[in-house]
């Protein structure tokens, strides 16, 4: 799962820190799901990546190893010191995955899993569904199978989207990064997904003379090495 967004955050925070680290890629495709085999399943209960493996401790949740990097490596600073900024970065933390992981999943689904769906039969899709560890998404996966993605559920998931981005539009209008004055892990959690609002041509969410603030500050943190780094564009395509 090479191009995973939830992956790139913690891989952009690495390459900040200038932290040496190992990979260990999880293959998904349409034959081998690895993150649901039982040995992965026994690593991150949930089922999904990233995972990081550091000195035999386990931590799972993207947001929370950003935080936990930082906590064990703080030389490179990505945490603001000052409450109000560091509460600013955490909520922006919880916006990465409840408002822009969720609602990029809505709007990936029929644009890169259900064309490789549309190849298996119905029993291989309800084999599938059953397949994960956790009730919630074997029945998201299931209700997906069944009746795809509408295209009322994909607009309000564009619409919550697109407020998002105003907000952050209003927010960086008057400060250059998203908990005030520092760049921090904010902005790591929130930079990946942008590349996928490109690769998905969602253009409204890219479109810069609509939000000059967003466009600069994504232009900024692309200039960034670890960005190139953490996102390893040219593995991920
Ligand atoms: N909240 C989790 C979400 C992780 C997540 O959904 N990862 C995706 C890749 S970005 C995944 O593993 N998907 C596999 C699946 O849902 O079966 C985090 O931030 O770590």
């Amino acid at each position: 799962m090479w191009p995973s967004t939830c992956s790139k955050k913690v891989r952009i925070c690495l390459a900040e820190k200038h932290l040496d680290w190992e990979s260990r890629a999880i293959q998904a495709d349409d034959k081998v799901e690895e993150h649901l085999e039982p040995w992965f399943v026994e690593l991150n209960p949930n089922a999904v990546v990233p995972v990081l493996d550091h000195n035999g401790n386990i931590i799972v949740e993207s947001c929370v190893i950003l935080e936990y990097l930082e906590d064990v490596y703080p030389g490179m600073r990505l945490r603001p010191a000052d409450p109000v900024a560091r509460s600013q970065m955490r909520y922006w933390l919880d916006r990465s995955e409840s408002v822009l992981h969720k609602n990029i999943n809505v709007l990936s689904h029929n644009r890169l899993m259900a064309r490789f769906l549309g190849q298996l039969s119905l029993e291989e899709k309800l084999a599938r569904a059953a397949r994960p560890p956790r009730i919630g998404a074997r029945t998201e996966r299931l209700r997906r199978y069944e009746h795809g993605v509408s295209a009322e559920e994909e607009e309000l998931a564009e619409a919550i989207l697109a407020e998002c981005l105003d907000d952050m539009e209003r927010l960086l209008a008057g400060q250059p990064w998203l908990a005030g004055e520092e760049y921090s892990l904010a902005d790591i959690a929130m930079v990946p997904f942008f590349q996928r609002f490109e690769v998905n041509q969602l253009d409204g969410l890219v479109d810069w003379a609509r939000r000059p603030a967003v466009g600069d500050w994504y232009a900024r943190i692309c200039e960034r090495p670890a960005y190139d780094e953490g996102m390893a564009l040219a593995e991920a395509q």
